[in-house]
């Protein structure tokens, strides 16, 4: 029998991977998609299968996370084996200035979804995407039993999806679980994320096109990883007959300033002539140090990262110096895959 799985945020940079991962397993993909006035789609358009194809595996449906009604509607329709709840307002910094936003579409739409599964009677499977964020200010390495200490609006939101999830675990019975992810990058990571905003601008200023690079604190500490090995995870977490929750992450920690190093080392730049401070980019409360450490999920799921920052770094540059010789020869823009 054919699975069928549902991914919230199948627009994002996780929701990309995902949904290539699942298809490539034989699963039948529904993903919910915003209305937008412009296209919003760049990262999936490569597997996108039109109302015309015939026995289409890959589907989009028009929802938002915070109409509930839709969700019970469609997952009455649908009945998915699996639901990924990906979707999120993701930026930390951002959700200082529209928290309340932030709350109701990463935090309250957690429970939203999981109220839609009892609703609606859907039998499937929940994955809720928890972030090394809730841990905050908790000192590193951090692990499942690492208490929460979250530092900003977003990070507040993640603990009340987390909570929710195992509190649907306990009371209803469902098969929810939290993966607990830690940074993770690729050359689809959105723009306004540190890494990305550093490989972009390593592009541009090798082809001339930008001088300097803006970014706020430079001391932060975070564990990267390649988040087609992440989504992998999310994959292994729902096949095991216990829902659990788990620890994502390579257990390797760089600096900001590290891999913006790195980055600019790679197309033979050197980063101190052109990175320069802005406070503008720095946030009312930081997550000073993420290290994670994986060992449940390398015991329990057989998950191991393989990629570590600098290939990560190296990967990520190349893919936007492409782009952008793509974009600079007149050609159709193409994302890295
Ligand atoms: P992302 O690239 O920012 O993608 C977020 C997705 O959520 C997009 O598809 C976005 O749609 C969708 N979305 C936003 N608001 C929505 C709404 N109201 N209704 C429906 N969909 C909505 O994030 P990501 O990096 O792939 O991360 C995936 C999930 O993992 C997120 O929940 C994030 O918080 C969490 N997480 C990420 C990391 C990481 O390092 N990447 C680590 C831990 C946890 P549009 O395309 O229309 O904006
Ligand atoms: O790339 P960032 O914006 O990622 P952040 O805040 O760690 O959040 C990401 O990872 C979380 C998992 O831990 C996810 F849950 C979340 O959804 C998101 O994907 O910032 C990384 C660090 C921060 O300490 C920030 O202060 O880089 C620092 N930074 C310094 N200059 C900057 C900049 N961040 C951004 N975005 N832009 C800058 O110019």
């Amino acid at each position: 029998m054919r699975k069928t799985a549902l991914i919230t945020g199948v627009t994002g940079q996780d929701g990309s991977y995902l949904a290539e991962l699942l298809l490539g397993k034989g699963y039948t993909v529904h993903g919910i998609v915003r209305r937008s006035s412009t296209f919003n789609t760049e990262r999936i358009d490569h597997i996108y299968q039109g109302p015309q194809d015939a026995g289409r595996t890959f589907v989009l449906h028009h929802a938002d996370l915070t109409d509930g009604v839709a969700l019970v509607n469609l997952l009455r329709d649908l009945q998915p084996d699996e639901i990924y709840n990906l979707g999120a307002q993701s930026h930390v910094r951002v959700s200082f200035d529209a928290p309340l936003y932030t709350g109701d579409v990463t935090g309250l739409s957690a429970l939203r979804l999981l109220e839609a599964v009892r609703a609606s009677g859907t039998r499937a499977r929940v994955y809720q995407a928890s972030s090394s964020e809730m841990f905050g200010s908790a000192p590193p390495p951090q692990n499942e039993h690492t208490p929460f200490h979250p530092r900003s609006p977003y990070g507040c939101a993640k603990v009340f999806g987390y909570w929710a999830t195992v509190n649907y675990r306990e009371a209803y019975g469902i098969h929810a679980v939290n993966g607990i992810l830690f940074n993770h990058e690729s050359p689809r990571r959105g723009e306004t994320f540190v890494t990305r905003k550093i490989t972009r601008a390593v592009a541009r200023i090798k082809a001339g096109l930008q001088d300097r690079l803006y970014l706020g604190n430079l001391d932060a500490v975070r564990d990267w990883g390649y988040a087609p090995e992440y989504v992998e995870a999310m994959w292994r977490m729902l096949q095991r007959d216990e829902p659990d929750d788990y620890v994502v992450a390579t257990g390797e920690a760089a600096t900001v300033r590290q891999f913006a190093e790195i980055a600019f080392a790679h197309a033979d730049l050197d980063w101190t002539a052109h990175v320069r401070y802005d406070p503008k980019y720095e946030r009312p409360t930081e997550v000073d140090a993420l290290i994670g450490d994986p060992g449940k999920a390398r015991d329990l799921l057989g998950w191991q990262p393989r990629v570590r920052v600098a290939e990560l770094a190296g990967i990520m540059v190349e893919a936007d110096i492409r782009q952008l010789d793509d974009q600079l020869a007149g050609a159709t823009v193409r994302i890295d895959r």
